[in-house]
């Protein structure tokens, strides 16, 4: 088996990963990953024993129980940038023996849920929703640099963007279906649908503030997608990547996206921090 070098795999001194700064016995095999730092204790202050509490850079995670369950809660912060730090490390946590440096035999895979915030691109998705993505659609390049697999009806739906988006230069989207269990059990009943994951805040979220923006009606443009029963429903910065990386990988994952603003009807909550608690509640409830 190939030895992983020190360049490719960094293990601190105290054999933890490098950004993370986590041991392979400090995360369960249920991992919920949210944006905000801060919002690590939202959640586990819900568990019933914390156990460890770790954190390097915006990388803040506890681990404990709720119930018999455990569960670690892991910040990425924002964007797809982090998102390969943190499902690289999170993956070789389980699955590369730090002293030989080599990959196990035997893979684990985790259940990853994301508690994140998003905007909704369509008038009947109300702020306030708790909605599971059923795709996220990456338009940041992270996927560009890896080896990724379409399959099943994720084809089809991604031809139907293509063609849709094809007026945007250098618009190389990716698509990846959410895990079915996952959806079926945290997703039950929510609001489901695609979720867009951008490679900014600003314009490539349609936002127009001083900078002109290079792609005009850029809201209209997404909630006038359709493709047989699919549409468009909100706007992030993770989901994709979340999606691709964790099927890239062998895990589930999850996004479970607190709907904060409203873009067609220009509108921002007044209480996100109720919306998110509920978000939270209901994944934790699922679990
Ligand atoms: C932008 O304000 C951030 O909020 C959303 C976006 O995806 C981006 O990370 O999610 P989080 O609240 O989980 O960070």
């Amino acid at each position: 088996m190939q030895k992983l070098s020190e360049a490719d795999l960094i293990i601190n001194p105290d054999g933890s990963i490098y950004h993370l700064n986590l041991l392979p016995e400090d995360i369960a095999d249920t991992v919920i990953t949210v944006g905000d730092l801060d919002r690590v204790a939202e959640v586990s202050k819900y568990f019933d024993s914390i156990e460890i509490k770790k954190g390097k850079r915006e990388f803040i995670t506890h681990t404990g129980y709720v119930g018999k369950k455990r569960v670690t809660v892991l910040s990425t912060g924002i964007g797809t940038d982090n998102i390969d730090i943190v499902f690289n490390e999170l993956d070789a946590l389980v699955n590369i023996d730090f002293e030989t440096r080599t990959i196990k035999k035997e893979l684990k895979s985790l259940d990853i849920i994301r508690i994140g915030t998003s905007g909704a691109v369509q008038p009947d998705i109300e702020m306030g929703t708790i909605l599971a993505s059923s795709y996220g659609l990456g338009f940041d390049a992270l996927m560009h640099y890896y080896i990724h697999e379409v399959s099943g009806d994720e084809h089809s739906i991604l031809d139907g963007i293509k063609s849709h988006f094809s007026h945007i230069k250098n618009l190389h989207p990716y698509l990846t279906a959410a895990d079915h269990t996952l959806v079926a059990t945290i997703g039950k009943d929510m609001e489901q649908g695609i979720t867009i994951t951008a490679p900014g805040f600003y314009a490539p979220q349609g936002r127009q503030v001083r900078a002109k923006n290079a792609v005009p009606n850029f809201i209209s443009l997404l909630n006038s997608f359709k493709h047989e029963k699919y549409r468009i429903t909100n706007l992030e910065m993770e989901t994709a990547g979340i999606y691709a990386l964790a099927k890239t990988l062998g895990h589930k994952a999850l996004s479970v996206n607190a709907i904060l603003a409203s873009r067609v009807n220009f509108e921002f909550s007044k209480e996100p921090n109720k919306i998110v608690e509920k978000a939270i509640k209901m994944v934790l409830e699922r679990l």
